[in-house]
């Protein structure tokens, strides 16, 4: 049934797909403004100047400290092994927050605290980390850094204050490649103060399953195949745990659509086709202007926010979203209009005030900080993934000084794809391959497509060690993993 439905890609043209993305990603960055920057950048000084200038371009990005309002708000779940309807009355056993695939939304507002009583009743060791968001070091949920795996039958209580308003995520890290594939994923949303008045607010979690044909999870994880390609790609592509679902909504609607990706190694590059859809958020934080969304990936880790506005008197009354990373592209959902009188939403303008440097002349001042991407036989699972040619179990920490502009630099040596996600801090991508690129937005995670390198600025503003890491999930297990210390 799921298998007519939906193709499964090919290793072969997942290459070739890789190569001409990275010449579509390279077209879509070039902006105008960056040409005034260059000049600027000539005529500059010291690199002492120049990383002056850079950090004056950074003030007020984001909030150093959290303001707690004094409001907490309580959650309780556990993690269990639960059955879910992925197709229309078929049971799909995974493992689940609270029971539910995906996990319960878990909706605050920006100075609010964060309870969550946790409790582990799946048959193996896990944790919850709070992807994207800035948390205090204790609470970020990496086992062996942060906290001691949460055992069998044990609770953990996670308490934190978000800093920054936006679309997040939690998921285990803790045998990820198998933990997420099970199930295990919900939404974190930190709403602004006073949220837009959007007519609706909804979030729609992507994921890839790889099932066998009784529509049960293929068991075998972290395989051969697996390490040596772009980790565990599926055969049945879900949206909020259900198959090519149908969303109605009203006519003349505007909504605020949160696209999170929690596969373990899809990309996916969603088209909104007839619907206008404009991007206003990318890895939770508001961008500086509102953006064109066509093209852009949502490799695993990111987060994609739209504003979309229904049609109030529409031509057609269906819509299909369909995903287009794949040559074979799919249906990922539909969005229909009901036959209702419109509704007309509260006018406002598109959310788009959020301070981003544009930083090209972080250029100027030389790379502090690398990652070399690849991967050497041996280990435990025969494919060792490195980064600056050491596996997780030989990590040398990366340094990063508290507070300074710093210029960081992935290198992907390798033919494979590396979404690199580095905890606890965001930053911008300056250049592709040499060449400027300016996204208005900020970024938790970046896809390194292979042979590629690229430049990002980053200030941390939280001290602690961070993981850092491929968010392939299989590339992680097998060593693409490391830290950054912020002192
Ligand atoms: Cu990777």
């Amino acid at each position: 049934m799921m298998n007519t439905m939906i193709p499964e890609p090919t290793r072969n043209y997942l290459c070739l797909l890789a190569c001409s993305a990275t010449i579509m990603a390279l077209a879509l960055g070039c902006s105008a403004n960056l040409d005034e920057y260059s000049e600027e950048v000539e005529e500059s000084g010291t690199p002492d100047t120049v990383e002056r200038r850079l950090l004056s371009e950074f003030e007020g990005s984001f909030p150093e400290k959290a303001s707690p309002n004094g409001e907490m708000v309580d959650f309780e779940f556990a993690a269990i092994p639960a059955a879910v309807e992925l197709f229309p009355e078929t049971k799909t056993k995974v493992w689940a927050y609270d029971g539910r695939v995906p996990g319960p939304t878990l909706r605050i507002h920006l100075g609010q605290t964060l309870r969550l009583k946790f409790t582990n009743s799946l048959p193996q060791p896990t944790t919850i980390h709070w992807h994207g968001v800035r948390v205090p070091h204790a609470m970020d949920g990496v086992p062996g850094v942060t906290q001691s795996p949460i055992e069998p039958g044990d609770s953990f209580v996670y308490e934190f204050t978000p800093k920054d308003p936006g679309t997040y995520w939690f998921h285990p890290h803790v045998r990820g490649a198998e933990q997420l594939e099970r199930g295990l994923y919900g939404a974190l949303i930190v709403e602004d103060a006073k949220p837009d008045p959007y007519s609706r607010d909804l979030v729609w979690i992507l994921d890839d399953w790889r099932l066998m044909e009784d529509a049960q999870i293929y068991d075998k994880f972290v395989t051969g195949g697996d390490i040596s390609h772009d980790g565990r790609w599926g055969n049945v592509p879900t949206v909020n745990g259900r198959v090519q679902p149908t969303i109605a909504v009203k006519p003349g609607e505007r909504i605020r659509l949160r696209l999170i990706n929690s596969a373990n190694a899809r990309i996916f590059r969603p088209d909104f086709s007839a619907l206008k859809a404009t991007g206003i958020a990318y890895d939770g934080m508001t961008a500086s202007r509102p953006f064109d969304p066509t093209g852009y990936d949502l490799a695993p880790g990111n987060r994609l926010d739209l504003d979309i506005t229904i049609p109030d008197a529409p031509q057609e009354d269906t819509f299909q979203i369909v995903d287009r990373f794949t040559r074979q592209s799919f249906m990922l959902a539909e969005i229909t209009i009901e036959d209702t009188d419109p509704i007309l939403p509260e006018r406002f303008d598109i959310p788009a005030a959020a301070r981003v440097p544009v930083w090209a002349k972080v250029m100027d001042i030389p790379v502090d900080s690398k990652m070399v991407l690849n991967a050497r036989r041996g280990g435990q699972y025969g494919i060792e993934w490195l980064i600056n040619g050491l596996p997780w179990t030989e990590h040398e920490s990366l340094r990063l000084k508290h507070r300074s502009m710093h210029r960081l630099q992935f290198v992907n040596q390798s033919y494979r794809l590396h979404p690199m996600h580095i905890h606890g801090m965001f930053f911008k991508v300056i250049t592709r391959n040499g060449t400027l690129v300016d996204e208005p937005h900020w970024r938790d995670t970046v896809l390194v497509y292979p042979q590629e390198t690229i430049d990002v600025g980053v200030v941390p503003l939280d001290k602690g060690k961070w993981l850092t890491h491929c968010h392939i999930q299989e590339h992680a297990e097998a060593g693409m993993k490391t830290l950054v210390e912020v002192e």
